[in-house]
């Protein structure tokens, strides 16, 4: 035991500190029969954490579990005896200093009436516990089955309210049972000399408790302890609090004895995030990198050549430990080795240093880039025309990773490079995690699938749709920064990206800047991602505008485009028109050069994502998520930089139809909270130019664009792959809005209005300040003036 804290078992290595892990107390409540020594047992733990000297001491006199006959100790229990105790304990706060994991406790004495006032106030109690302490009288047969049949039946029932609310937001989280024998310092008197000695105690205890332990899954520990003696009493409330802040059931298949398959997940994307040359082996370097990652200090000589003796020695079937440093196999071992001994607070220590929750998940919170605030209905401080973007050291950090892995692995090609890399990630491509589709069928890609029907996607279904799969995955990684920045930032942290700590929040994710509206030209050029929506006629081509951008040249992608799909999507890199070209790419088919790449691409290019829209009236009523599932909702058309109506060359009821989506849209956007700001610029993208375009169709589309103050339309062909600049003029309007607004006629009358409305306020003040001055000479120079005269008249006076 130690001098600081009323409990504390011993670690393995020196550095295996736990990180605090709860800032709220923890509450434990009491429960059980009459005179079983719960209030009692409640005293001695207030006793025990208010007299830090005596659990030194005690430490030193007492054989676990069992009682001393030695002077000072003797004289601790009778300091610790009450001259009288109430039936009911009031609240005990026990504060975080006195606990070994630096987390404030709070024990809650109950009543065991079994009706009436009592057992409603225990019913309330029990609803709000985080763990439970089931209280008995050690070495009675008959307190041992009312505890299996009256008082574990009852805390199960009463904490079942909790469990569904668990259950509900996703994971069972059941109330932890520590079962409490207590009053051992009595045993004697009934049960006989044999069990008195902690041999024959700890023997009757595992036998007794064995099958109770495996009927309550919840019952965590069992152990006997005595108040009178102050021993033990520490331990219960320890294990009561360490089964809430280090819970078993995450980590341990209690059937099978074996960590569970979530568990052998996270530690595997810790390993591989920590393995940083990615050799699949942690070395001594590694090893002590992570050390202080999880524990902030790093491990002596000697006690990296423990881990590694026990290892050897101990990992079944060897494989464990190479030349090279520690295997994964050898990481999940020691973890394994940990919790089978009761050390799972070194697990989970590990496991919260990297971001995951109690239900080994990544923190939500940490996944809010600041500033955005998370609140229960979503996120704040963000405003509707600002987006993510990934930071580039983050950016440079995970295609790093990409181009190492492949160089590790020279031939291997991207996609594979890619699934390992992201294997450390959520959603396993080849695992659980219901992928669309595994990473890497780059010809018969759909890339609808690129993105989910949310907008969410997964990174390792990226680089499939694109010619060079190294600029689509890192294209994807950017737009995803912008259409769903918590679940990069999930991503990132298992990555192990810079910035991703364990309490720094959003890493590797942070604030673009905001969407201008002035007419200066250039003034979006920072914006990373550009997001145009798509417009038009059934079979007036959107499909194939929007496909064809991500379809590696030559393949048919407007045959694609006719199956029945909603939600297209497509992204990829665009040199905005007018611009200067990036360099030729060095990114070779297996992925390497991917950095380097991004480096040119980063100055050149911007991400292009466009969204096909096919039902106008629904996407001008819905109001959508701005980044990702649970956060802020707006208008979609606030995510809009630009909007694309295709016209086709064919179809002079296509050109109606563009003209009435670009008058309803600006109509939608002048009634937004978006109004202040001018709608998004427009382009007249008019199709099928090799099936010939009719001139009165040409001539419409020209009038539309004059009427509206609209840029030249431009002509293109999805069979002959020929865009007509479509998407580098699509990108240059979003980075230099302004002038190429649309001006609807209600556009028009509601400027002219504005102007009458200023000139009529210019009139005004000139006439109010032509009026003040006529005043003003009128009372100063006019030569029988009342005022004046009164004045000087008063003066002479
Ligand atoms: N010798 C000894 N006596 C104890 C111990 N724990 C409790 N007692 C005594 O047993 C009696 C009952 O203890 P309480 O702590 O009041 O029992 P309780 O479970 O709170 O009982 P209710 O409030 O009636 O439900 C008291 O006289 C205590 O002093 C112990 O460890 N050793
Ligand atoms: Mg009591």
């Amino acid at each position: 035991m130690a001098a600081t804290a009323i409990a504390m078992p011993t670690s393995p290595t020196s550095a295996t500190t736990a990180p605090v892990v709860s800032s709220t107390p923890v509450r434990v409540v009491v429960v059980g029969d009459a005179a079983a020594g719960k209030t009692r047992l409640i005293h001695a733990l207030a006793f025990l954490a208010s007299h830090p000297q005596c659990v030194e001491e005690l430490a030193t006199l007492l054989p676990e579990g069992g009682s001393t006959t030695s002077a000072s100790a003797e004289q601790w229990a009778t300091l610790a005896t009450p001259s009288w105790l109430p039936s009911v304990a009031p609240t005990t706060a026990i504060p975080a200093s006195a606990m070994p994991d630096g987390v404030a406790l709070e024990v809650v004495d109950t009543s065991s009436d079994a009706k009436g006032k009592g057992a409603d106030e225990r019913a309330l109690a029990l609803a709000e516990a985080d763990a439970v302490v089931v209280a008995y009288r050690a070495g009675s047969e008959e307190a041992l089955r009312r505890v299996t049949e009256t008082w574990l039946p009852l805390v199960r029932r009463t904490c079942a309210s909790k469990d569904a609310a668990a259950n509900s937001a996703g994971g069972k989280v059941a109330v932890p049972v520590v079962l409490a024998g207590c009053q051992t310092d009595r045993r004697v008197d009934r049960a006989g000399a044999n069990e008195n000695t902690p041999e024959g105690s700890a023997a009757a205890l595992e036998a007794a408790a064995r099958p109770i332990m495996s009927a309550f899954r919840e019952v965590e520990t069992c152990l006997e302890c005595s108040a009178a003696n102050l021993a033990q009493v520490a331990e219960v409330f320890y294990f009561a609090q360490k089964a809430v802040l280090h819970p078993m059931a995450p980590l341990i298949d209690s059937d099978t004895s074996s960590l569970t398959p979530k568990c052998v997940r996270a530690l595997n994307r810790i390993f591989y995030a920590s393995d940083i040359d990615r050799d699949g082996y942690l070395s001594d370097e590694e090893l002590n990198a992570f050390q202080v990652r999880c524990f902030a200090a790093p491990l002596t000589a000697d006690e990296v050549a423990g881990v590694k003796e026990v290892v050897e020695a101990r990992c079944p079937g060897g494989g464990g430990l190479a030349p090279q440093g520690l295997t994964s196999k050898g990481f999940l071992f020691l973890h394994a080795l940990f919790v089978e001994r009761g050390r799972s607070e070194t697990t989970w220590a590990v496991l919260r240093s990297h971001g995951y929750d109690n239900r080994l998940e990544i923190r939500r919170d940490l996944t809010v880039p600041p500033p955005a605030v998370a609140e229960p209905d979503g996120w704040t401080h963000v405003p509707d025309d600002q987006r993510f973007a990934i930071t580039p050291e983050a950016m440079r950090y995970v295609l790093e990773m990409v181009d190492t892995v492949a160089g590790a692995r020279p031939g291997c090609a991207f996609s594979a490079t890619l699934g390992r890399v992201l294997s450390t990630c959520p959603y396993d491509p080849l695992g659980d995690g219901a992928p669309r589709r595994p990473a890497g069928v780059s010809e018969s890609a759909d890339v609808d699938d690129a993105l989910g029907e949310q907008g969410v996607f997964s990174l390792r279904e990226c680089a499939a749709f694109a010619s060079e799969p190294g600029a689509s995955f890192a294209a994807t990684l950017e737009a995803a920064a912008a259409c769903c920045p918590a679940d990069l930032c999930a991503q990132l942290r298992c990555l192990g990206a810079p910035g991703a700590t364990s309490e720094s929040h959003g890493g590797g994710v942070a604030l673009g800047p905001r969407r201008r509206v002035d007419g200066e030209a250039g003034k979006n050029a920072t914006r990373r991602v550009l997001e145009v929506h798509v417009f038009g006629a059934p079979g007036s081509g959107k499909s194939a505008l929007v496909r064809c951008m991500a379809t590696p040249r030559g393949a048919p992608s407007h045959e694609a485009s006719r199956r029945p799909r909603d939600g297209r999507v497509a992204l990829g890199y665009v040199t905005p028109a007018g611009w200067s070209e990036p360099p030729p790419a060095k990114a070779s088919p297996d992925g390497r050069g991917c950095r380097d790449s991004w480096d040119s691409t980063w100055r050149h290019q911007r991400v292009l994502l466009l969204r096909e829209v096919r039902d106008l009236d629904g996407y001008l009523s819905m109001t959508t998520s701005s980044f990702g599932c649970a956060e802020p909702r707006v208008a979609p058309f606030a995510r809009c930089d630009a909007a694309a109506f295709t016209v086709d060359g064919s179809d002079m009821a296509s050109v109606a139809a563009a003209e009435s989506a670009i008058l309803k849209l600006c109509a939608a956007h002048s009634e937004s909270t978006l109004a202040g700001a001018s709608p998004p610029p427009c382009l007249l993208v008019v199709t099928k130019d090799d099936a010939g375009v009719k001139a009165e169709v040409l001539d419409a589309v020209k009038e539309l664009a004059n009427r509206f103050c609209l840029v030249a339309p431009c002509m293109t062909s999805a069979k002959r792959g020929d865009f007509g600049g479509a998407y580098t003029r699509l990108a240059c309007l979003c980075c230099e809005r302004g002038d190429t607004a649309p001006v609807t006629p209600e556009i028009r009358a509601a400027a002219a209005a504005r102007l009458c409305r200023q000139r009529a306020l210019a009139v005004l003040s000139i006439s109010a300040s032509a009026c003040a001055g006529a005043c003003a000479w009128w009372w100063w120079f006019a030569p029988s003036d009342a005022g004046r005269s009164s004045v000087s008249t008063t003066s002479a006076k």
